[in-house]
């Protein structure tokens, strides 16, 4: 049984104070140059001593402020906590490829699960200071306005982001998904950071997101945010999104988009 655990509310609050100073960390060290520390599944994959460092502070923050609690990063893996029932997500910097180009579309993402539920997230662009939060029920935000997803029903008419993998064999399945759906959809974004996708679309400024692959730090707060701003967020065939596939539709857009991508394998191959 565990302890209980802190309102949401409350566990947003923390979220948004060590995403921030996480953000400032990684624009301060873009600022100051940064380079490939190292390289995870393929050459493209890559790390950098930035990725590290920041997801460093937010664990180092968050055992000073929750020493009871569980994480799961990117680059330091799980941490068992002892036994609150929170769990804290992060990914230092979602868009890592953009962030070691200097591409303006990276993130912070921190989202807090309790007993297996996620209830509070937040992504923040760490160029632009655009940060977006969600709570289990609380509503989708932007900075203070409150979001609503796209209410777009044709898929013809259908602005769709995705991404791919860094593995050359799974890109090559992922190349041949969205070649037969560009001719379908009003037009395809790949901006390399599903967080940011998801907030994006989130607020309609995309109507539709899909991507095989992700892991939980991708997913978790973007994820939140996207379901709390009406999008119907999950996977193939009723299973919840996750690696396999993850689709985030408005309402009338999830079966037409779905069933397409199912028609094309989209979670299959590498
Ligand atoms: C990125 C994802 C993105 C995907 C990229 C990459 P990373 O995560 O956010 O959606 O298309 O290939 O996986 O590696 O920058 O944390």
């Amino acid at each position: 049984m565990t302890r209980s655990a802190p309102a949401s509310t409350e566990l947003l609050a923390i979220a948004v104070d060590v995403a921030r100073e996480a953000a400032d960390t990684a624009y301060r060290m873009r600022a100051e140059g940064v380079s490939v520390a190292a390289t995870k599944t393929t050459v493209t994959d890559v790390v950098t001593a930035a990725d590290r460092a920041v997801e460093r502070q937010v664990l180092d923050t968050l055992a000073k402020l929750r020493p009871d609690d569980a994480v799961l990063g990117e680059e330091y893996g799980a941490g068992e906590g002892a036994g609150s029932g929170v769990r804290w997500i992060v990914d230092p910097i979602d868009g890592t490829v953009n962030y070691l180009y200097g591409i303006p579309y990276c993130a912070v993402s921190l989202a807090a699960e309790v007993d297996g539920d996620m209830v509070a997230g937040v992504v923040r662009n760490l160029y632009t200071g655009e940060e977006w939060t969600a709570t289990a029920g609380g509503g989708a935000w932007r900075d203070g306005r409150r979001l609503r997803c796209s209410t777009e029903t044709d898929l013809g008419q259908t602005l769709v982001a995705t991404g791919f993998g860094y593995d050359a064999a799974r890109r090559a399945h992922q190349a041949r998904v969205v070649a037969e759906l560009i001719p379908q959809v009003r037009d395809i974004r790949r901006q390399g950071a599903a967080s940011l996708d998801l907030c994006l679309a989130a607020e309609g400024r995309v109507d539709a997101y899909y991507e095989k692959g992700l892991a939980a730090w991708d997913l978790a707060a973007g994820g939140l945010v996207a379901a709390e701003a009406g999008l119907r967020v999950g996977g193939l065939e009723g299973r919840p999104a996750g690696p396999d596939l993850v689709i985030a539709a408005p309402p009338a857009l999830f079966a037409p988009l779905h069933d397409r991508l199912a028609a094309l394998d989209a979670s299959g191959g590498p």
